[in-house]
């Protein structure tokens, strides 16, 4: 698979009340993301293989990718399209070894000596993050990044060989950050609280994508 062709917008699903994980991920692929990723923290693997079957039923329908986060396990339970690791879930060696190389395999990196030791890694993208620290997604944020670490990080592994492997960038994206993340040198943007928590996510998501053909190339 050449990672290049992934897509440039991928949903990450949050829990909230009033708003079903079913319900988000309906809006956004009627929006036309076409990458969704199911993040359930602290979910006994029943509910977790459960709600993710019902998100992949959806999926399958929009023809969308569907990550799972944190679970190889259940990952590996719906056949999913791909797993996304951080640095203290499963061994990338391990995970890619039970997942096979076919499943798209994600994984965060917040440093620069972390991106450059994933680059030797069997891994189809890399989270970079966060941009920026305001977010209700994720409580136990690292330091920000901004436009600079991005600049920096990104800029130190340009002339790497081995540097076949696209960026996408997380952490409290707005709108304004793409077009200067995608002159960096960003592949794409994982959402979340942009989109759910706007008025209309469907129209929120059609417009980033907007955006986004707007200025990648
Ligand atoms: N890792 C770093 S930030 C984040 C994750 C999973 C959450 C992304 O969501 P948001 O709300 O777009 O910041
Ligand atoms: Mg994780």
């Amino acid at each position: 698979m050449d990672n290049y062709t992934l897509p440039r917008l991928m949903y990450i699903t949050h829990p909230i009340k009033d708003y079903p994980i079913v319900e988000q991920v309906e809006a956004v692929c009627k929006g036309g993301c076409r990458w969704v990723q199911l993040r359930l923290k602290n979910t006994p693997d029943e509910v977790f293989i459960k709600t993710a079957f019902e998100v992949q039923h959806i999926c399958k329908h929009y023809k969308t990718l569907l990550t799972i986060n944190d679970s190889v396990y259940c990952a590996q339970a719906i056949q999913a399209d791909g797993c996304h690791l951080g640095q203290e879930d499963m061994d990338i060696l391990q995970g890619s070894a039970l997942l096979g190389r076919e499943v798209i395999l994600g994984y965060t990196c917040n440093t620069n000596l972390q991106v450059t030791q994933a680059l030797r890694l069997p891994i189809n993208y890399i989270g970079l993050g966060p941009l920026w620290h305001k977010t209700e997604t994720k409580t136990d944020m690292k330091p920000f990044l901004g436009y600079k670490g991005y600049e920096n990080i990104i800029g130190s592994i340009k002339n790497n060989l081995q540097a076949s492997v696209p960026i996408i960038a997380i952490g409290g994206i707005e709108d304004t950050d793409i077009e200067p993340l995608l002159k960096i040198g960003v592949h794409g943007f994982a959402i979340s609280s942009a989109i759910r928590n706007a008025t209309d996510p469907t129209e929120k998501t059609k417009h980033l994508l907007q955006i986004l053909s707007q200025y990648s190339c």
